[in-house]
């Protein structure tokens, strides 16, 4: 793989104005109205963002149109990488994680959590109802059952065959753009110009049980200030929690880089740090500020993103630090 320079100037003046307290900490969106949108990760992002948009259009709230619209893939048994039919970990089990953010800055999350589809719904219970950010494992399900969800298998036949031929070598590496839809990160701005976000996914197919990726940490996969903007990440989540992924992506927005710059910064980080197998790995983040301004920026090729806003729903290919 070619590493290759993408340093926009923006990405340098911001450097530039972090270094320079009297000019930072200038939100670029502060003062502007944004209509509403919805981006997402990923091609299911289109029938996740339709549903979310509907709720906007409706008036609802941005946090639910977030959980409305992640609840999609969530159901789908054929999405391997969400919810039901998620791929399991490496003794068969489907285990998720989720979080919730709203634009109030309250959260909650689920992680290690089985048999569950609605991981999201969840960890919006565990935000709305209880004193807590953090439900894992046994105690998140037993707390999603005492509050009404419903017990299921999430293995389908399709998620068992893969996993059934996964055994055959049980060779363990993680495998950028599977299938080209993985995790789904969704952040909604709704029509009072309010942001909100979430997180949902079945994490690293064939993962040692009880692993726990960056999707269900605030900041690592989600992270969302109402006064500057919101970001979340798909890929690698060891490497997104090792750099505070999104939580860097909205600080970089706040000392006035855009989107787009915040999201090739944290993607350079990652890039520069001392990962030795670095090119088997993807990390993509996509970032939106309180104007309404979206980014997106992956490690390498294969990320894509849907973006509603203006009555359009559309698909884009993230530029990429490797080419
Ligand atoms: C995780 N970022 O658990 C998530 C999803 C994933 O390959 O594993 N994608 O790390």
């Amino acid at each position: 793989m070619t590493k290759v320079s993408v340093s926009s100037l923006g990405a340098l003046i911001g450097t530039t104005l972090l270094k320079n307290k009297a000019i930072a900490a200038i939100p670029p969106g502060k003062g502007k109205k944004s209509g509403p949108l919805v981006i997402s990760t990923w091609n299911h992002g289109l029938d996740a963002n339709k549903e979310a948009m509907h709720i906007i259009m409706e008036g609802g709230r941005a946090v639910d149109a977030c959980e409305a619209g992640v609840r999609i893939p969530e159901a789908d048994p054929n999405n391997l990488s969400v919810g039901l039919g998620g791929l399991p970990d490496r003794e068969g089990k489907v285990t998720l994680d989720a979080c919730i953010m709203d634009e109030f800055g309250n959260c909650g999350s689920v992680c290690f959590l089985e048999h569950i589809v609605h991981p999201i719904s969840v960890a919006r219970l565990v935000m709305d109802e209880t004193p807590h950010i953090m439900l894992a494992g046994s105690g998140a399900l037993e707390f999603a059952l005492d509050n009404g969800f419903k017990k299921q298998d999430l293995l389908t036949k399709k998620s068992k065959k893969a996993w059934e031929e996964w055994k055959v070598e049980s060779k363990y590496q993680p495998m950028p753009n599977r299938e080209n839809h993985d995790t789904i990160g969704l952040i909604a701005i709704d029509k009072k110009g309010n942001l909100s976000g979430a997180c949902t996914t079945s994490g690293m197919a064939w993962k040692i049980r009880g692993r726990v990726g960056d999707s269900p940490i605030i900041g690592a996969g989600l992270f969302i200030d109402n006064e500057v903007g919101g970001a979340t990440a798909t890929g690698t989540g060891e490497l997104v929690i090792r750099t505070v992924g999104t939580f860097l992506v909205v600080e970089l927005m706040r000392n006035g880089l855009s989107p787009q710059d915040a999201c090739e910064e944290a993607v350079r980080r990652i890039a520069k740090s001392n990962i030795p197998d670095i090119e088997t790995h993807q990390v993509g983040y996509i970032a939106v500020n309180k104007a309404g301004e979206t980014g997106a920026f992956c490690l390498q090729p294969g990320f894509n993103y849907a973006v509603h806003k203006d009555g359009k729903n559309e698909l884009f290919d993230s530029d990429s630090y490797f080419i």
